[in-house]
């Protein structure tokens, strides 16, 4: 059986748009007809493909609107895309304001139109603790058909904070094997001029506060003592003056390569050894599973989903939040023993290719829509 979709998302760099266009794309390959309806193309949808179309939404910038009235208009083109193409449902990812435009659209075209959410994290984890929008999530969440999260701990925290009944389904996030495998022969290292023997560090984010980004730089700091290795920052966000600066207090700045947003990251992957990932709040941490495919070990925070991705002493480590100390030992312990590097590489291969296989997770989201379209 197969399905025209509608999905939304933010369209911009970020997990959750890189969730949804792979799985866009990935559907797509399964002969559903796929219909993006995003403020701009999403940055992950580079190929064409026949089954997939891209809408604009556009934004009427009249005068006496102070804030222009973005989350209607996106309602009003779900519901003009629906209608015209007769969509079976809409798939949202973020619930703010996607899921509620997409109520809307609903109740404009009626009720055959279902409604599947998908929640990544921050839209519970920080939205979920705004008064001013705290009821409209759960609106959201209640009104679609079928609501998944991207891991137990974010159904946990959901229910919990929005004090929830519905059922939500987790499915985890996924990478596409094709693109994201261990890769050798690049001579990117020695372009880059790190020397062959030199240990490569990774960390990948948005640059916000809640990736503790200074605590990878703290760590780094304590690694270097002791293992010759360089520290690659990839992506963009605020806090990157800060921990230039930082960098530069602890006198590694030269040590610290700051790459910006990437596009060729499993290009890159090939070429670390260690992925850290010490945020405060993380849903699942897409970064890890990337890191992971590419045959990098990695060390996270225990802390939201990373527990789910991550198995501690097989595949990386889990470390508390912010115990530099900790986590600095188990890095320059992963780093100094290459058996087991490599038995750690191989694990993290092979928990990727098992559990969050694009495959695998892309059919759990067309049984959720099986389930939302028999009315279940
Ligand atoms: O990590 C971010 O800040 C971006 C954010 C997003 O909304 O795009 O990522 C969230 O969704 C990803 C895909 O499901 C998850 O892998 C990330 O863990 C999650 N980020 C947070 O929970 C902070």
């Amino acid at each position: 059986m197969t399905y025209k979709i509608g999905i939304t998302c933010y369209p911009t760099v970020g997990g959750s748009g890189v969730v949804a266009t792979e799985l866009g794309k990935a559907l797509a390959e399964k002969g559903h007809q796929v219909h993006f309806i995003t403020s701009s193309v999403p940055f992950r949808l580079e190929t064409c493909h026949s089954n997939i179309f891209f809408h604009e939404v556009g934004v009427n910038q009249y005068s006496v609107f102070r804030y222009p009235p973005y989350d209607i208009a996106l309602a009003s083109k779900m519901a003009e895309i629906a209608k015209r193409e007769e969509l079976n449902l809409l798939h949202v990812h973020y619930a703010i304001p996607h899921a509620i435009s997409a109520f809307l659209a609903k109740e404009m075209v009626g009720s055959h139109l279902k409604v599947v959410t998908t929640l990544h994290g921050t839209d519970i984890t920080v939205l979920g603790y705004d008064p001013s929008l705290s009821d409209m999530i759960r609106f959201g969440i209640e009104r679609s058909d079928q609501v998944t999260a991207v891991s137990n701990d974010l159904v946990r925290q959901t229910k919990e904070l929005l004090d929830i009944n519905k059922d939500i389904e987790t499915v985890y996030n996924f990478i596409d094997p094709l693109e994201y495998s261990p890769r050798t022969g690049t001579d990117l290292k020695e372009s880059m001029g790190i020397p062959p023997n030199q240990k490569v560090i990774v960390h990948i984010s948005n640059f916000r506060k809640v990736k503790r980004v200074s605590d990878v730089v703290q760590t780094f700091y304590e690694i270097q003592k002791q293992v010759d290795s360089v520290l690659l920052m990839i992506g963009e966000g605020p806090e990157i003056p800060v921990i230039r600066e930082l960098a530069k207090r602890l006198h590694i700045d030269g040590k610290i390569k700051f790459l910006g947003s990437q596009k060729g990251i499993a290009d890159l992957l090939a070429i670390c050894d260690l992925k850290l990932l010490l945020s405060e709040k993380e849903s699942f941490g897409l970064v890890l599973l990337e890191a992971m495919a590419c045959g990098v070990p990695v060390i996270g925070t225990d802390i939201g989903g990373i527990p789910e991705v991550i198995d501690h002493g097989e595949n990386g480590y889990i470390c508390p939040l912010g115990d530099i100390e900790q986590i600095s030992r188990m890095s320059i312990k992963l780093l100094s023993d290459p058996d087991l590097h490599q038995r750690m590489a191989q694990k993290a291969i092979n928990k990727v290719q098992h559990e969050f296989h694009q495959e695998r997770i892309v059919k759990q989201y067309e049984e959720i829509y099986e389930k939302a379209l028999c009315g279940i």
